[in-house]
């Protein structure tokens, strides 16, 4: 074998900066802007014809599901096509005309590489065929597909337990894909599986299996329409989920009422023009927003407790509030909970949430006399500390007003990647399921291992100690993703190899193992030969998706087959499970989950059409499987945070033009941001208090557990946001999130509550 070198490899690029306009926020939503961006994206990615013969076949029945986020879509979709701009985006950086091949990676080393920008690495292209980076090389250069999987069952074979190898999966793999390697990861015989979900809706998973039963939301679609009052909180549909902003528009026109809970007032929140609809692009649009809550950074348990306390009083006050046969029938805890609110002071939770309060009483009012109420969330409460705990207080609202498992009301976590939810309704999981463990040994005969494997944070800390040697990733970003960038770039380093199953180059790929693996694969809009794969929307239904372009290149092999091989090379003549058959043929994969899965019965052909919907016991109030078979209220600790004078929460979010990692462009049009991204919001109060300027650079730097970390190069903005509350884009700002400041039971890194100092650049 030959020696193995350093490379001088920068974790977080170029960090000049350059050409920052800045305007008013945008006053409205999608609308005519909204069609343009998309149609200049497509264009220039892909060419106009070929992205709108695509664009028109995204979430039909017989096309493909959009590889953006997982909101589910109409029964009787747009003949438009039903899609967004952000979806068209997506779309136009997959199919993208630029080739990362052999000529690229003579050219250009991982070194030089590495300090380009996320949004310049993004941009070289797809990957056309499997390339090797040696331990003694800084060029990635080809290999053959025969010798890729060689290489890999090899070094699986060199370790020395089954548990030094993790297996991280992105969510944008098919269920076929997802199952396939939960199989191939229990028979090599561990549980690492950590995935993206660690580090987004992890924490509602647990709250809600915990309250609730299942780690799931409970409303469909036309629940959402349906609503008397939606809460948004901690979401920003605008830029992350576009199609849920028909969904709002249909339940205003419905006669429902809009309350959203967040630090900024989100342009997609407020004022939407409808694209699909002329009124939407000649009209004025729906203003969707009736109450804004401006809360301060995770401050929304103070909120949901002020309004629960304001609600208990009027209930005393004998108004009739709260639903006592759900809550005798269905629930525990009640009376702990208005004990508990009887212990807060009404003064102080105000001041903590910072929200005024004649606006929170009109939310209150409106609370009390409504039960179809639906609480829709994502990042903004998953990323705490106290993650789990912010949605158990969502719950409690929800179980004290009865609005769970009844039409038009319940829980509603926003999913993130377009298949998250159904990776892991398939068996991507760390943790142990003896029924799942049980079923996979009656139906494959091998003994799945009995023991936890390790999530995203603690994979990182087994890499950086050498308890893990190799790294093997099912898509995604994970050194860009994940926290502490320059302690889990150091981490994968130092693996002895790791993986990256990909259809775009990044930044993972250059914080390479002592021998690394590129693996190119079809992306959602390709064709796979005659097959289809299937995906579970955000509300829990199951159906198929087929690609139809041409793709990237001949050399690319599906998900499904790369798996298969990887397992059949590994495991040679001693498996009982014929890996290749399951490789090429999706049906047999899919009768296989059903055998192992409940709610998959005859799944082939019912995920054709709109699919079908898995089983959903809090969409029935069924919570049998729960303490006393009911529902459970929960008591919240209020967050703590104690900030010295200098000291700010900052909390991290995405820009209208990215995908997590994926940089599509350098505005965020709704928030008045053209052309940079190294930016920090800030209240102007807080500005001026300083002795800031607008535009002024700033370092940002964090001092957790006595390790100052910094990002440099930043452009202070003044925005509407609280005072001592700071808003910035991932993953520019992720050298700042401590690797050990996570969520209590989900480990959710905190990434919306770094604690943070600013300090002006000596320039
Ligand atoms: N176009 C596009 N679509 C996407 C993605 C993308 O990057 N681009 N990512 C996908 C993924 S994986 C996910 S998980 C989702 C993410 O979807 P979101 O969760 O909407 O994404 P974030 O940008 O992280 O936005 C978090 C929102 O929460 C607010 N917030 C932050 N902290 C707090 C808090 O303490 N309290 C409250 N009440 N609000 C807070 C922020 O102001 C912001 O509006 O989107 C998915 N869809
Ligand atoms: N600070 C901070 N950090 C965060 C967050 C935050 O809000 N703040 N959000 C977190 C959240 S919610 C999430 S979900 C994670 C996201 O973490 P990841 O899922 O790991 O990251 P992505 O950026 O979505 O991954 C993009 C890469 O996936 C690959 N890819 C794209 N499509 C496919 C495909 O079809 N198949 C395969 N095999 N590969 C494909 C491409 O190579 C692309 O470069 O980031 C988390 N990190
Ligand atoms: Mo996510």
């Amino acid at each position: 074998m030959s020696t193995s070198i350093k490379r001088k490899i920068s974790y977080t690029g170029n960090i000049e900066f350059s050409e920052l306009k800045i305007t008013e926020p945008s006053s409205y939503a999608a609308g005519i802007p909204g069609i343009k961006a998309a149609l200049e994206h497509v264009s220039k990615e892909s060419g106009l014809f070929r992205s709108l013969n695509t664009l028109s076949r995204m979430n039909q029945k017989e096309g493909f599901d959009c590889p953006g986020c997982a909101w589910p879509d109409p029964d009787t979709p747009s003949k438009l096509g039903e899609y967004c701009e952000n979806g068209a985006k997506a779309i136009a950086e997959e199919s993208t005309f630029e080739r990362v091949d052999s000529t690229f990676f003579r050219k250009y080393s991982v070194e030089e590489i590495s300090t380009w920008t996320d949004y310049q690495i993004g941009k070289s292209g797809r990957i056309t065929e499997p390339f090797v980076l040696r331990p003694d090389s800084i060029h990635y250069e080809p290999i053959s597909w025969t010798d890729a999987f060689q290489l890999i069952a090899e070094q699986l074979h060199a370790l020395n337990i089954p548990d030094e190898a993790i297996f991280y999966t992105s969510g944008r793999s098919s269920n076929e894909a997802a199952f396939l390697y939960g199989l191939f990861i229990r028979a090599f015989g561990t549980n690492n599986m950590p995935d993206c979900s660690n580090m987004c809706h992890e924490s509602s998973g647990v709250a809600l299996s915990e309250t609730l039963g299942i780690g799931k939301g409970s409303v469909v679609l036309e629940d959402l329409h349906e609503a008397e009052v939606i809460m948004v909180i901690g979401q920003n549909p605008g830029t992350n989920h576009p199609r849920m902003l028909s969904a709002l528009q249909k339940c205003k026109e419905n006669g429902g009422k809009v309350i959203t809970v967040n630090p900024l007032s989100e342009s997609g929140l407020n004022r939407f023009k409808n694209p699909q609809q002329l009124s939407g692009i000649i009209g004025r649009g729906t203003q969707l927003t009736d109450i804004f809550l401006q809360v301060k950074i995770n401050q929304d348990v103070s909120l949901l407790k002020l309004i629960m306390k304001r609600l208990a009083q009027r209930e005393k006050n004998g108004e009739s509030v709260f639903d006592h046969d759900f809550i005798q029938d269905k629930t525990n805890g009640f009376d702990a909970l208005l004990a508990d609110l009887d212990k807060h002071d009404e003064n102080q939770l105000l001041e903590l949430c910072g929200v005024d309060s004649s606006q929170v009483e009109l939310a209150v009012d409106l609370l009390a006399k409504k039960s179809k109420i639906i609480i829709c969330w994502a990042m903004g409460l998953t990323q705490h500390k106290n993650g789990v705990e912010n949605i158990k207080e969502c719950v409690n609202l929800l179980l004290a007003k009865g609005s769970i498992g009844k039409k038009g009301a319940g829980t509603c976590p926003v999913r993130g990647h377009s298949n998250v939810q159904g990776d892991r309704s398939v068996g991507i999981m760390h943790h142990v399921s003896d029924p799942l463990n049980k079923a996979l040994k009656d139906v494959f005969e091998f003994d799945p291992p009995n023991h936890e494997g390790l999530d995203t944070v603690n994979a990182i800390q087994a890499m950086r100690q050498g308890k893990a040697k190799v790294f093997i990733a099912l898509g995604g970003n994970f050194v860009s993703a994940a926290s502490d960038t320059i302690y889990t770039a150091e981490a994968l380093e130092n693996c002895d190899l790791t993986v990256s199953i990909s259809t775009k180059l990044n930044r993972t790929h250059l914080t390479a193992g002592k021998t690394a693996l590129i693996l190119p694969t079809l992306g959602r809009t390709e064709q796979d030969q005659e097959r289809f794969v299937t995906v579970e929307n955000s509300m829990g239904k199951v159906h198929q998706s087929k690609g139809r372009l041409k793709p990237a290149s001949n050399q690319l092999k599906s998900e499904p087959e790369i798996i298969a091989e990887i397992a059949s090379t590994y495991f040679g003549e001693s498996s009982a499970i014929d890996w290749d058959i399951l490789g090429k043929d999706y049906d047999l994969i899919r009768e296989k989950i059903s055998e192992v899965l409940t709610g998959y019965k005859d799944y082939s052909n019912r995920s054709k059409g709109s699919g079908f919907y898995l089983p959903n016991n809090t969409r029935e109030a069924d919570f049998s499987k729960l303490p006393e078979g009911k529902a459970q209220f929960s008591i919240c600790k209020l967050p703590d945070h104690q900030l010295s004078e200098d000291e700010f929460i900052l909390m991290t979010v995405r820009s209208h033009d990215q995908f997590n990692t994926t940089i599509y462009g350098l505005n965020d049009r709704y928030r008045g941001i053209y052309g940079e991204r190294r930016v920090i919001f800030m209240n102007p109060d807080d500005i001026k208090e300083k002795g800031l300027k607008p535009l002024q650079v700033v370092d940002i730097t964090s001092n957790y557990s006595g390790k100052l970390r910094r990002a440099e190069n930043f452009k202070v903005i003044p925005y509407d946001i609280p005072t001592k509350n700071l808003c910035a884009y991932f993953p520019e700002t992720n050298v700042l999130v401590p690797i050990d400041l996570y969520a209590e039971k989900s480990n959710t890194p905190a990434s919306k509550s770094v604690i943070v100092k600013i300090e002006a650049k000596q320039l």
